[in-house]
């Protein structure tokens, strides 16, 4: 029995020295380049997709995302710097990716071909302020790919665009300054005795004060023509004195 507490307690020593050493440094994986900044994964600059004799044209894209970006869409809270790319069929796109804000952020495009982007994605990732640089190769097809952060809520808060290539086979909704949703967000009333009775309220209000002004228009006067009598009397006996 002590001996197998002993183990036990060795075992832990060892897993937690391992944790210790992985700590701060960058993991390499096949698709994946991960470090404590961000990560980047199915980066390709040289594979071509197999509708492509060659690359067409090199890109270079620079892309902030932050709430920054967002201040021009109303009602949003994060976006890109750029809600829209249209390139050629087998252009090689070099992005650089920004990330202005102190919260995590993502730039994944998604729907590219499998056997060169595992589950269609190309994805990179930044886990505060900070710039990654990746490169990607896009097949032929005229085709409209989606590029969003898919943290919760990112999206749906503005982080959203597209990447058209050869102009694209549609346009994608609810891209900030770009497109309409599909559905458009209402903000109904819950209409409660209680709403009722505010509003009622506050159009009475709002009728009651003009008409009391309007009402006792020469009494106002009266008053006003009071004080000033009295503030100019009391401004010529400070003078002499
Ligand atoms: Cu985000």
């Amino acid at each position: 029995m002590k001996a197998f507490i002993i183990s036990l307690i060795l075992l832990g020593t060892t897993t937690a020295s391992l944790a210790t050493t992985n700590d701060g440094m960058s993991m390499n994986m096949d698709s994946m380049t991960m470090d404590e900044k961000g990560m980047i994964m199915n980066a390709n600059s040289d594979r071509l997709p197999r509708d492509c004799q060659k690359i067409s044209e090199t890109i270079d894209i620079t892309v902030h995302a932050g709430q920054e970006q967002a201040l021009k869409f109303v009602g949003k809270m994060y976006a890109f710097s750029q809600q829209e790319w249209d390139v050629k069929p087998c252009a090689k796109l070099n992005i650089t990716f920004i990330n202005d804000d102190q919260i995590r952020h993502q730039f994944m495009i998604h729907g590219l071909p499998g056997y060169l982007y595992p589950e269609g994605m190309f994805h990179l990732e930044l886990n505060g302020q900070g710039q990654l640089q990746a490169s990607l190769i896009v097949p032929s097809q005229k085709k409209t790919y989606l590029v969003h952060c898919e943290l919760p809520q990112h999206m749906e808060k503005g982080m959203k665009a597209q990447l058209k290539v050869d102009g694209g086979d549609v346009d994608l909704p609810s891209i900030p300054g770009l497109t309409q949703p599909v559905k458009a967000d209402i903000y109904p009333v819950d209409w409660t005795q209680l709403t009722l009775a505010v509003l009622l309220l506050s159009i009475l209000l709002g009728l009651a004060i003009p008409f009391f002004i309007i009402i006792n228009a020469t009494r106002l006067s009266e008053l006003a023509q009071t004080l000033k009598i009295k503030l100019t009397s009391k401004l010529k006996r400070n003078s002499s004195d």
